[in-house]
């Protein structure tokens, strides 16, 4: 079958899995370092790069190779790398792409680790700025000669702004820049930024992709070009994911639009809920007709998804709020089959300084939930009972 042009589960379950020499259905799990070479010439012509051939895994493992081209397909990208969390797969993806002098435009709403990542980029003299990237006018008036890439994340983690992945890659190409967008609330079952105009997806796969909260993992998708550079620059940052864990997310990515079907649904459901509830000053959810950019979601994107960001009328509240949940577990981490509710400003975001991140939207108000997938009527009453004690 042409699996290229399969519906989005079918090519969940079967791209990338390769009929295995002892017809196991299930992908094996090819937990080793190094593999044999056949014989010296063998091992030369592997080694020179004149023959695919597996050597160690750290550079190509059969596991995490279907993994790679499971992603590639759903992302309708060329090809893929694997790492060992998203944010192995961001720095390579960065690596490969920059030099000192060149020029970095970030949203200024991202994950916390990542925007470390491009601070601590200014030390190797990278020049970075972060801006507001959901407006693409300040992408327009601050982008150079020298800007070598756009990052940013849509929904924004964790005040769910979107961007315009389209209209920003237009201003980027037109400068030569290359646009980079990690895809990770998302999915490619809900959003596919190649398709839009983006050079390169990025995945704390982690999240939605292996959907159970039992491993780490990374990806990068992009043109071969490209990735063939990444699979270099990875091997030698040396963040490889282990084959246990490619393979855990193969099995995880089997039932990923049975799963984003359900995070869109019930996280739609606690989001008309909050919003009307007295307590909560606002709910931030793509899917709301408040939300300021409702248009340009449905625009890009095939779902809500799973994540909701809300303001309770008092920072004072949160502690007590939070500790007054039974079913919601409070915890960092998003996109798996438990509701996870977190506090981004004493948790995923504590290393943004309190000015900035306030500026950014980042206050101390704001609660973010990884809406999961259990019934969504107990979540909604779990969350009643816990707004009822502050
Ligand atoms: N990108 C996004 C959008 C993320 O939310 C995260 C992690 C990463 C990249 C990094 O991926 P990792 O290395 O953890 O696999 N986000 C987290 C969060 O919001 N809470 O805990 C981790």
């Amino acid at each position: 079958m042409n699996l290229k042009k399969a519906g989005f589960s079918t090519r969940a379950i079967h791209a990338g899995e390769k009929q295995s020499e002892t017809g196991a259905v299930i992908t094996p799990i090819y937990q080793t370092a190094p593999f044999e070479f056949k014989n010296a010439a063998h091992a030369a012509r592997v080694m020179g790069g004149k023959e695919k051939g597996y050597v160690y895994s750290r550079g190509l493992n059969p596991t995490t190779e279907e993994l790679e081209e499971k992603i590639a397909n759903l992302e309708e990208g060329e090809a893929a790398l694997a790492q060992g969390t998203g944010m192995a797969a961001i720095s390579a993806a960065i690596f490969t792409e920059i030099k000192t002098g060149d020029h970095i435009i970030a949203d200024e709403v991202i994950y916390g680790s990542t925007y470390d990542l491009f601070v601590d980029l200014k030390k190797f003299g990278v020049d970075v700025s972060f801006i507001d990237t959901s407006d693409v006018s300040n992408v327009e008036n601050i982008i150079r000669r020298d800007t070598k890439l756009v990052f940013f994340e849509t929904p924004a983690n964790p005040t769910m702004k979107i961007t315009d992945i389209k209209a920003v890659s237009d201003v980027a190409h037109e400068k030569g820049a290359k646009v980079f967008v990690d895809n990770t609330f998302m999915t490619p079952y809900l959003q596919q930024p190649l398709l839009l105009g983006a050079d390169v997806v990025i995945h704390s796969a982690t999240k939605y992709l292996n959907g159970h909260g039992d491993t780490l993992g990374g990806l990068i998708i992009g043109p071969s070009e490209f990735i063939k550079r990444a699979r270099h620059t990875a091997k030698n940052i040396g963040g490889a994911i282990s084959p246990f864990n490619s393979w855990l997310i193969l099995r995880g990515m089997k039932t990923l639009g049975l799963r984003m079907d359900r995070h869109n649904e019930n996280a739609t459901s606690v989001a008309g809920y909050l919003e009307n509830h007295e307590k909560i000053k606002k709910a931030i959810y793509p899917g709301l007709l408040s939300h300021p950019q409702h248009d340009l979601a449905k625009k890009q994107m095939r779902g809500p998804g799973g994540m909701i960001a809300f303001l309770l009328e008092e920072a004072r509240e949160v502690p007590h709020f939070l500790d007054s949940l039974r079913l919601c577990t409070l915890a960092v981490s998003l996109g798996e089959t438990s509701t996870l509710i977190q506090h981004p400003a004493t948790m995923t975001h504590a290393v943004v300084p309190r000015e900035e991140r306030i500026r950014y939207g980042i206050t101390d108000e704001l609660i973010r939930l990884s809406v999961g997938i259990e019934d969504v009527e107990d979540i909604i009453e779990d969350i009643e009972q816990a707004l009822k004690q502050v």
